[in-house]
């Protein structure tokens, strides 16, 4: 066999061990969730077709032709009995796109398919797309909804200025997408989710209004909208339905992560919240619950953050990281976490519904004070003193 085969063989052998790579969770966590010791989705995990020419004489060093950089921010859904993710992948040049990728278990041996997705345009192509939640609605349709960035024209001299848009698609087999138009909004908008079921007989959506591209400014917070058609989908009244607040872990920005999942005890909800410090911006998730009779109403709000970047997940293309917008909510209560370390790789973590609506009840809530955590800590002192007497 020649040189260059040998090499492709070598390649393909590396690749396919990386693809099969058993997962496994990690061992005293905090009880509410475990995290797996790999991360499921890496830039190495795209196909080797879509990054290198496999003819010799075109490409006789069988280099790279295109480079990945990363793979991130997953929409997922439960399809086919298969556990899907249209993961959001970023090529060496910076533009990510849509890549749909399965596992048979939700942990371990994802793949790719062998395409990227082509998702049509809006009238104004956008320069960048990413981060879709995905939605299978109860009209039928599952729905992508996603951030739409261009250039912002009235800055022509500035060549960061942007323009962040809700972009919604939908289709009925995750190949072949239909665009819709733009969410029409007076603000720029980022993080917009579709709740799965019609409210007051209209599609329900959860939004973040902001001043500017980065900034949420005055209009942070996840708002809530209805729309009468999602195919002409407008914003004309918008509520915040969870705010911000000073020295807490959402103090700058907070953001919808995937559509809530619906318990009997009420919706659970993922976000992530955002803080400025000295080395930029803190991304963590954290959750809230709402009524069932009335998805705006929160009913639990446990204090603090649910999941942050630890070890090797600091470290990454923006560090201090972890963003989620996808989570797929199984048969059995199983909840498999999606979520994304410094904006680079793609990562899982599993809980059950109970475990989660545990938490989101009897987590304490947050009394904004140093002086309200540490009452909050004796609390719980007090009752284990109790608790210890007892047994
Ligand atoms: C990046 C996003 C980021 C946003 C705001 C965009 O250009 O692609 O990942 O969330 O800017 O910082
Ligand atoms: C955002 C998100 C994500 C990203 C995060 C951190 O605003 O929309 O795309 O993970 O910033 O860069």
């Amino acid at each position: 066999m020649s040189e260059f085969k040998n090499k492709i063989n070598a390649l393909r052998k590396h690749h396919e061990e990386l693809l099969n790579r058993k997962n496994e969770p990690l061992a005293w966590g905090n009880g509410i969730y475990e995290k797996y010791k790999n991360p499921i989705i890496t830039a190495e995990h795209t196909p080797l077709e879509w990054r290198y020419d496999f003819n010799e004489q075109d490409n006789p060093y069988l280099m790279q032709r295109i480079m990945m950089n990363a793979t991130l921010n997953a929409g997922a859904i439960k399809w086919q009995g298969k556990y899907v993710v249209v993961v959001r992948v970023e090529g060496a040049d910076r533009k990510s796109f849509f890549a749909v990728a399965e596992s048979p278990n939700g942990v371990d041996n994802f793949r790719f398919w062998p395409e990227p997705i082509t998702m049509p345009d809006d009238v104004v192509p956008a320069t960048n797309i990413y981060d879709m939640r995905l939605t299978a609605h109860e009209d039928g349709w599952i729905y992508g909804v996603f951030c739409a960035e261009r250039h912002d024209d009235t800055c022509p001299g500035d060549m960061s200025a942007a323009t962040a848009t809700a972009a919604i698609a939908r289709t009925r087999d995750l190949k072949t997408w239909e665009r819709l138009p733009d969410l029409k909004s007076k603000s720029q908008q980022r993080n917009v989710a579709l709740h799965p079921e019609f409210v007051n007989g209209k599609y329900a959506l959860y939004t973040r209004p902001q001043d500017g591209f980065i900034d949420a400014g005055s209009g942070g917070g996840i708002g809530w909208a209805l729309v009468d058609d999602i195919t002409h989908a407008e914003i004309v009244d918008e509520k915040i339905i969870n705010a911000r607040h000073y020295h807490t872990i959402m103090e700058v920005k907070n953001g919808e992560g995937p559509h809530p999942i619906k318990t009997p005890q009420g919706w659970l909800h993922l976000a992530h919240g955002v803080r400025g410090c000295a080395s930029g911006l803190r991304y963590v998730l954290y959750m809230y619950m709402t009524a069932l009779d009335d998805p705006t109403r929160v009913i639990a709000q446990p204090g603090g953050y649910f999941l942050v970047p630890e070890g090797d997940e600091y470290i990454g293309d923006v560090m201090n990281v972890a963003f989620s917008n996808g989570w797929i909510a199984d048969e059995d209560g199983r909840v498999f976490i999606y979520y994304a370390s410094s904006d680079t790789r793609l990562h899982v973590a599993t809980s059950t519904i109970d475990r989660l609506v545990d938490y989101c009840m009897n987590t304490p809530q947050d009394g904004l004070t140093t002086t309200a955590s540490v009452e909050t800590i004796k609390r719980l002192i007090e009752k284990n003193r109790t608790t210890n007497k007892e047994s």
